[in-house]
């Protein structure tokens, strides 16, 4: 059994800050727990604007605190995020996540997992492993 408190990854190697500073993100299960999918917090902070295509991932996400909205970028439409609301990227969906009034609390699944400290590319990518 794997028992973690985020409070050991908040400022450990397993704290990922996005370089323009839009979200942090604490990856709590990696590929290397081999739980066949990874398992973050992420927060995305209030007012910011993030281009992501996650082209080689499958995302799951679940709103817990805060709000925002996602744009996806093939159909237009924009979907308000709050405490509650969960979205899935089956289709590696290009999209742009924006912060709200305040930071958003979220709760990401990937399948594949995550590695442990990849960074979205200038295409909002992160690369597949191996
Ligand atoms: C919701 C989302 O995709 N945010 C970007 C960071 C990502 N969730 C991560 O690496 O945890």
């Amino acid at each position: 059994m794997i028992v973690r408190d985020i409070k050991d990854i908040i400022g450990s190697e397993k704290e990922v800050h996005a370089k323009e500073g839009q979200w942090i993100s604490r990856r709590m299960l990696l590929k290397d727990d081999n739980m066949g999918f990874s398992f973050h917090e992420t927060i995305i902070k209030a007012g910011t604007k993030t281009h992501i295509h996650y082209q080689n991932h499958l995302e799951a996400v679940y709103c817990v605190a805060g709000n925002g909205k996602i744009e996806d970028l093939k159909t237009g439409e924009i979907h308000p995020i709050y405490d509650g609301i969960m979205y899935a990227l089956n289709n590696h969906d290009d999209h742009n996540l924006y912060g709200g009034s305040e930071d958003m609390r979220l709760i990401c699944v990937f399948n594949p997992p995550i590695k442990g400290t990849e960074h979205h590319d200038e295409n909002g990518v992160y690369p597949l492993e191996d």
